[in-house]
């Protein structure tokens, strides 16, 4: 027998579960959120690989809902580490009370919607159902770790680590003979403090990444204090720029305008200043224009060969496959360096591909390697992953998987025709993880809360994305992706690292400010684009 005690099933105890039990709470409503972790936190319980760091600045990256909070709450560096970030999320949990609404330890693995009563039905792997009107999917982007299929995997006797699913006792690579495969974000943090450990490292890098300093300090209490006495017109005023974060002035020249002089002095003070919206901002044309990104390509590719001595090495590292900012830019504290130290080694592993892994380590086309522990950076299945390991269907006929199988498709991100009562927070087709994410899910979470209360007073029990709208909303989505340098990359932006995937352009980059724009406008205008009945 389902449970049917529930508003609104939520799908996830990372930050937009959270936010979702607090907002619909607030709205009387009963929640019940489901959670395969012990705890809440989301992509800060699983990410514990060392070195995990967020890279937007700690100060914006935070809930906004709860000015008391902002207050209260105090940040150790100009970027949270993963253990600072999971204890602010044990805070907010603390503090608002919502682990009594979620149950930890199970994973959603049905999702059938019944056309004529119009619920929702979830069924757990613990075998128990739960339905409702209303079904939040808040599983995550980045939320389904990938190891490649490597032929031999499990015949590996050494250990075996991904980014995403790391140890929580932590791991000692002291003495080890370690490889890690991936260099993205996760890849690019944690190799300077296995180098640190290990007695080899050997990185197996496919594509070679953009990396610019994240300039990581502690906090500075009087940036502090200051931050926080602007917070609130700060955070209204990130809903006016393309990546939701206020502070940085936007740029009013393209690159090609500037001397030759004059950019490499702005490429030098950004440098300088660490992050990466800094750096994108020098000008308005370096996601635009391929000659104007080319200019920023060749000041990174020089200060890589300015930092790395061994220069084959260098040229290796040097990204040369995608414009830059095209693959999301990678911070890094002490990654350049680690290849000047002598027990570490650059394996290029594009024209050397892995082929297998053996009893003692792997092999690639050109050689064999010994290890006693394999670290796989290799990213996720993101976007689609989470919601492609639930079975979404309708009593109607309608299978998300089917629907989704050439790229997903959706209405601002938020619904799915033929899916009635399911949101997304931060689904493909929105901006979210081309965002500040804690303000996307609040946004998201907001327009939602917007849409049920407006429901509630028009005594309506069925809402449901309107197949035109959605087409005309991904037409438009691919346009301005295409207008755009991004297409260029083999990025999970595309799904590119999933073999198989269909190459789609996911995220909406028309920015924040013209989103949430559109946003105030379906729902201006009585949620254009949703069809609502009773
Ligand atoms: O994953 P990725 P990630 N053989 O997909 C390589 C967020 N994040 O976990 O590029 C060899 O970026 C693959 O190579 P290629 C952030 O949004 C944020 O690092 O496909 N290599 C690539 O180098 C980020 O973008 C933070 O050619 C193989 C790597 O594995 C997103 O999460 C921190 C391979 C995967 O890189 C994902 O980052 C961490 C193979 N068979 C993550 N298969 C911060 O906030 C894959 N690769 C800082």
């Amino acid at each position: 027998m389902a449970n049917t005690d529930y508003d609104v099933l939520i799908v996830g105890g990372g930050l937009g579960g959270m936010y979702a039990i607090h907002k619909l709470r607030g709205m009387g409503m009963k929640v019940r959120a489901f959670e395969a972790g012990y705890d809440v936190g989301g992509t800060w319980f699983w990410n514990r690989y060392p070195g995990c760091r967020c890279d937007v600045e700690s100060l914006e990256y935070s809930y906004s809902f709860d000015p008391k909070l902002e207050q209260d709450w105090s940040w150790e560096e100009r970027y949270g580490t993963q253990a600072q970030i999971l204890e602010y999320a044990k805070h907010v949990a603390d503090r608002f009370d919502l682990r009594k609404d979620i149950t930890f330890n199970t994973r959603v693995k049905a999702a059938v919607f019944d056309d004529k009563a119009n619920t929702w039905t979830l069924t757990t792997d613990q075998g128990e159902s739960f339905t409702a009107p209303y079904c939040i999917m808040a599983a995550g982007n980045l939320s389904t770790p990938r190891v490649p299929d490597f032929p031999g995997l499990k015949n590996f006797k050494g250990k075996t680590y991904h980014t995403g699913l790391w140890p929580h006792e932590g791991v000692d690579f002291s003495g080890l003979r370690v490889a890690v495969i991936g260099t993205g974000s996760s890849g690019v943090q944690m190799i300077p403090h296995i180098a640190r450990q290990a007695k080899t490292l050997t990185v197996f890098q496919r594509t070679a990444n953009f990396i610019l300093p994240a300039e990581n300090r502690p906090m500075d209490r009087a940036v502090e204090a200051k931050h926080k006495s602007e917070y609130r017109d700060r955070r209204v005023a990130a809903f006016d720029t393309p990546f939701g974060i206020a502070g940085y002035p936007p740029p009013t020249k393209s690159a090609l305008e500037a001397t030759p002089e004059e950019r490499e002095a702005a490429y030098e003070k950004k440098w300088q200043e660490g992050g990466s919206i800094s750096f994108l901002y020098s000008y308005t044309d370096l996601l635009l224009n391929k000659e104007a990104n080319d200019t920023a390509v060749e000041f990174v590719h020089r200060k890589i060969k300015s930092i790395v001595k061994d220069p084959e090495t260098a040229e290796l590292l040097c990204p040369k496959d995608h414009p830059i900012g095209t693959k999301r830019l990678v911070l890094d504290t002490d990654y350049y360096p680690v290849f000047n130290m002598p027990h570490v080694k650059l394996v290029n592993a594009r024209k050397a591909p892995i082929q297998e892994l053996t009893e003692h380590g792997l092999r690639t086309t050109e050689a064999e390697y010994e290890f006693d522990a394999i670290v796989f950076a290799t990213g996720f299945d993101a976007m689609t992953g989470a919601l492609a390991e639930i079975d979404v269907r309708t009593t109607a006929g309608n299978v998300l998987k089917e629907k989704w199988a050439g790229g997903p498709l959706t209405y601002l991100g938020r619904m799915v025709s033929g899916f009635p009562n399911m949101f997304i927070i931060t689904g493909p087709g929105s901006p979210g993880v081309k965002s500040q994410m804690i303000l996307a899910i609040e946004q998201h979470m907001d327009f939602i809360a917007g849409c049920l209360q407006h429901m509630q007073s028009h005594q309506q029990r069925r809402v449901e994305a309107d197949a035109a709208a959605e087409r005309d909303w991904v037409r438009h989505v691919n346009e301005v992706a295409d207008s755009t340098l991004y297409p260029l990359a083999n990025s999970w932006y595309v799904g590119a690292n999933i073999p198989g995937k269909p190459r789609v352009f996911m995220p909406y980059v028309g920015g924040v400010h013209n989103y949430k724009k559109r946003c105030d406008q379906v729902a201006a205008n009585n949620y254009e684009g949703f069809k609502l009945s009773a």
